[in-house]
């Protein structure tokens, strides 16, 4: 793709002005690198409009050249969606000056917000108008509004708030030719045909630039309880989950599967933990059980539905937080696993998916297969059952350096996805494809899915302008090398 010309980058230097536009090393480089550490880009400029009106200029101007563009967010995405490719061909387009809450209604449950609003900033302002946004994640001191929706990120809510899907009213965005996309109406029904904003939900920064969203909101939290329970297996885990469904109700809104190898890397790795059980515990859950209003309280039903756990063998011991800092206490204990995981060194992540039924007898069947076939690799599985959802990560065998990924962890992950799709399941339940998975995706996402986002993708953005190398894999072509450069990570 070419790269932009001298006359651009002065157009857009002119447009942006020196808060909007950079090339110094030093303002550009510190975004050119992934969260996990594993991609490095390179870029011509960093853009930072602070209006919509500057990025449909910017996306109106890189059109007329077709040059690429990389959004970023807070550049928190796990398969490196936000990085450009080496080639420094690409503007790199921060959103994250576009930090403005636009508006926030109490009473319709709804607030619209600009791409670059932080996850945490969004949960404040909802609480001090008396409403919850529910979705959250251990990346939410950084992660942005429109990051949350390119992605359709998940988190430890879904189990009862469901994705960014159900929580997105509508999005306004700027598609590829530069025109605006105003889709933020607040209207409960509207079939005028193919709708774009789901269509944006997921896509990643191919299909167009999300610069505002509004969002549903829910009552805020009332009283809440947060459990630790240790479980011997997977399988108790999943029956506690329905256990406390059973006897508590949907008050249950958190139920993340913690293995002691996750705990373990937390409590070495991140100064002030301590492990909320005494003794260890194979497994163990997590559980956040909130109601609106202190009509009922959480706390009594969690004790008496874990004291019954307790006698039919379910659950081996348990403790519920006495206060809110004992229960943001445990809450860090399972957002810490990403980080001390990268503390302790290299490994290959899996973000997968099958039937919540099955995952039980997946975790343990799959992690047996991969620890047999590649000996001295460690799986370190952990994250939201109740979803079906976990974090199949596998650590490389001790002193093995970064290109253990490229060798020995692709042959893991290629093992992982194989057992994944034959479960039925899928190879990106939360994190997307960005370039991490292009390769895993071309070769199992299916050919009917495959040809249909290449086609909705063609339509849109017939120059390959937005994100080119994320998402949709390229067209097999033997002559081109594009589709070799697609199976390397
Ligand atoms: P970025 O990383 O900047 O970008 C993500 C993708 O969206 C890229 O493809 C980018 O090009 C695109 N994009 C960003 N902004 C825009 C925009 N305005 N318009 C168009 N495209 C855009 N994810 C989960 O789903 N669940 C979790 O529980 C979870 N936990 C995490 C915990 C940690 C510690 C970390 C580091 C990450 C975690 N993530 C999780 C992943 C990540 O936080 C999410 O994917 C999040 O949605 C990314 O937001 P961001 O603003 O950082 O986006
Ligand atoms: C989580 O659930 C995130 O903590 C990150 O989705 C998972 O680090 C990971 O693999
Ligand atoms: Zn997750």
């Amino acid at each position: 793709m070419p790269s932009p010309s001298s006359a651009l980058l002065e157009r857009l230097a002119a447009l942006l002005g020196p808060k909007g536009f950079a090339r110094e090393a030093t303002a550009v480089e510190p975004w050119l690198t992934d969260w996990r550490g594993r991609f490095h880009g390179k870029a011509a400029a960093l853009l930072s409009p602070s209006t919509r009106e500057d990025v449909a200029a910017i996306v109106g101007l890189c059109a007329a050249e077709a040059v690429p563009l990389v959004p970023q967010g807070g550049n928190t995405s796990m398969v490196g969606g936000a990085t450009p490719d080496g080639s420094g061909e690409a503007l790199l387009l921060s959103l994250r000056r576009m930090n403005r809450i636009r508006s926030l209604d109490p009473a319709a449950g709804l607030a619209t917000c600009e791409a670059g609003v932080i996850l945490a900033h969004l949960h404040e302002a909802a609480l001090a108008a008396g409403r919850r946004f529910p979705l959250t994640l251990g990346a939410r001191g950084s992660a942005t509004v429109g990051g949350l929706v390119s992605t359709n990120a998940g988190g430890t809510q879904v189990l009862r708030f469901g994705t960014m899907r159900r929580l997105v009213q509508g999005v306004e965005a700027v598609l590829p030719d530069g025109s605006l996309f105003e889709g933020l109406s607040p209207l409960k029904k509207d079939n005028r045909g193919y709708d774009l904003t789901q269509l944006l939900i997921g896509a990643e920064g191919t299909l167009g630039i999300v610069t505002a969203a509004s969002l549903r909101l829910v009552p805020a939290v009332g009283e809440r309880a947060v459990a630790w329970a240790g479980v011997e297996t997977p399988q108790a885990a999943l029956k506690l989950l329905r256990h406390l469904e059973t006897v508590v109700g949907d008050s249950i809104e958190g139920f993340e599967l913690v293995p002691a190898s996750a705990l373990d890397l937390v409590l070495e790795h991140v100064p002030g933990t301590r492990a909320p059980l005494a003794g260890r515990h194979p497994w163990n859950a997590l559980i956040e059980a909130a109601v609106p209003m202190a009509v009922a309280s959480p706390e009594k039903a969690l004790y008496s539905a874990l004291g019954s756990a307790l006698e039919i063998g379910l659950v081996t011991d348990a403790t519920i937080a006495a206060s809110d800092a004992q229960a943001e206490a445990m809450w860090r204990l399972r957002d810490s696993i990403s980080e001390a995981e990268k503390k302790d060194g290299i490994a290959a992540k899996h973000d997968i998916s099958v039937p919540v039924a099955d995952m039980p007898a997946f975790l343990v069947e799959a992690a047996e297969a991969v620890e047999a076939r590649f000996p001295g690799v460690r799986v370190n599985a952990f994250g939201h059952l109740g979803d079906g959802n976990i974090h199949f990560n596998v650590r490389a065998p001790r002193s093995s350096g970064p290109a253990w990924l490229e060798g020995e962890g692709e042959a893991v992950t290629a093992l992982v996805h194989d057992l994944v799709t034959a479960a039925g399941g899928s190879i990106s339940a939360e994190h997307g494809i960005g370039q991490m998975k292009l390769a895993e995706f071309a070769r199992l996402g299916g050919a009917t899915r495959i040809a249909a986002i290449r086609a909705i993708k063609q339509a849109l953005d017939p120059a390959g302008i937005m994100n080119p190398g994320k998402l949709v894999p390229p067209v097999e072509d033997p002559h081109d090398g594009l589709a070799e450069r697609a199976r390397r990570p």
